[in-house]
């Protein structure tokens, strides 16, 4: 028997709305079926993944939109992140990612993959325990609810010609022996909150025998596997003059790229690596708020999309926590380059909201590589509630409510938020978010006056 069973109109599953004659039970923190259960609401959707996150980062969000000297880009912003990555202690780490973690429940977000580069101490020196960062991360999903797949970074070069790494990036750096012993020291925490997966930072920071050497390795055998690619032209054109290839091409070209695989940003392919991507099974990591705030470019949805491919969204740099603003502005950047409306739907009459919900769902828990993203017997019992009583969703029935809340909305319409089979968020409310936030604002402000 459940634990806890729960009824609504309408359930999200197998990307359509059902109507909820059949209730949804709970146990053990997965879903499982039962005949009656307590109504919740009228809609309910599986919670979204959040595919790439660099939580340190949410605590200088804002302070990176005053011009600098000369013309601003991605690197000059760089500069910045890497000045504020300096300061960050493990205490510090643990109260920014509790507070943007929190953040993300209450937005819809019931998985994060964390892509954690920020590893040693001041100037590269180990913590005693070297998993040390990474247990912050841990402790910090657990205390806000939010499930984690944590990504430790591989990250060696400073760019393509194997240059060494600059003071401030040493904090970042591995071999690939100590790599190894991160994860073989992480890997036996995991349950059904925590997925271990493995990232390398980029082609830049990541030489072809050391990529071939992880991925070799017993550990990183069955892995997530995540990487950040081809977000700027630099790095385009650093990657054809090195290693004779684009980034995305080399890729394909060097290592097993299959449904394992996330590749984040994507953003400048020409039409055959678009192809190629798509048919791999890898998933394109889309962070459209951030990749705005950082002026990367635009990602190629509608080829992608109908060459199969798979795709999902992530908060990335944290300038914007929510899912909603990230697939408005994932439609919206499309609409704008081509002249077009209702892009991300390919076929007639189908819903822009509803194909972007579900398609970053399935990219999202792919990525995840965790048993999430479906409202179906087994799967972790993760879920949000829109609220009703939202006169924006006045007179909107299941074949328009997910285009209102994604495109109508400015206050958020997740009112509850159960992630494992807990509720976290009730009435848009998380239980520990005062004395969390309390603790977040102390850390901001003595990084702020150091
Ligand atoms: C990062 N962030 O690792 O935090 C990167 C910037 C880099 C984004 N690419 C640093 N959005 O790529 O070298
Ligand atoms: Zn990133």
């Amino acid at each position: 028997m459940p634990h806890a069973a729960f009824n609504a109109d309408f359930f999200w599953q197998d990307g359509a709305w059902r109507a909820g004659e059949a209730a949804l039970g709970v146990t053990a923190g997965r879903f499982a079926t039962t005949t009656r259960g307590e109504r919740i609401g009228r809609f309910v959707l599986p919670g979204m993944p959040n595919l790439h996150s660099h939580a340190f980062q949410r605590a200088m969000a804002g302070l990176a939109e005053r011009r600098g000297p000369g013309e601003d880009s991605f690197w000059t912003w760089r500069e910045t992140m890497y000045a504020f990555a300096e300061a960050v202690d493990p205490d510090d780490l643990k109260a920014i990612a509790t507070q943007l973690y929190v953040e993300m429940v209450k937005a819809g977000y019931t998985q994060v993959c964390e892509f954690h580069y920020l590893h040693h101490g001041p100037r590269g020196v180990p913590y005693a325990d070297p998993a040390t960062m990474s247990l912050a991360l841990i402790e910090a999903a657990k205390e806000a609810g939010i499930g984690l797949t944590l990504l430790p970074v591989l990250y060696m070069t400073g760019g393509f010609d194997g240059r060494p790494l600059t003071e401030r990036q040493q904090r970042f750096r591995h071999d690939v022996g100590g790599f190894v012993r991160l994860l073989e020291r992480l890997a036996p925490l995991q349950d059904d909150m925590f997925t271990l997966g493995i990232a390398l930072h980029s082609l830049r920071a990541v030489p072809e025998d050391a990529m071939r050497a992880l991925l070799a390795t017993g550990i990183a055998k069955d892995l997530p596997v995540h990487i950040h690619i081809a977000e700027q032209i630099g790095e385009v054109q650093d990657c054809l003059s090195v290693r004779g290839a684009r980034p995305v091409e080399w890729l394909l070209d060097h290592a097993d790229v299959d449904a394992r695989w996330t590749l984040v940003h994507a953003t400048h392919l020409t039409a055959h690596e678009t192809d190629r991507l798509a048919k791999s099974g890898a998933v394109a990591g889309l962070c459209p708020t951030t990749e705005a705030n950082l002026g990367d470019g635009l990602f190629p949805l509608a080829p992608f999309i109908d060459a199969g491919g798979t795709f999902g969204v992530g908060s990335d740099s944290h300038i914007s926590v929510s899912p909603v603003e990230e697939l408005r502005w994932l439609e919206y950047g499309q609409r704008l380059v081509t002249r077009h409306r209702n892009v991300a739907a390919r076929v007639p009459e189908e819903s822009v909201g509803t194909a972007l919900w579900q398609r970053a769902l399935d990219g999202g828990t792919r990525a995840a590589g965790a048993d999430i993203g479906r409202l179906l017997e087994g799967a972790r019992a993760d879920l949000l509630v829109l609220d009703d009583a939202s006169p924006l969703l006045a007179a909107r029935d299941e074949a328009d409510v997910i285009d209102s809340f994604l495109f109508a909305g400015n206050t958020p319409l997740v009112r509850d938020v159960m992630v494992g089979g807990q509720w976290r968020v009730r009435d848009f409310a998380h239980a520990g978010e005062e004395a969390i936030a309390r603790a977040y604002r102390g850390v901001v402000e003595k990084l702020a006056a150091a």
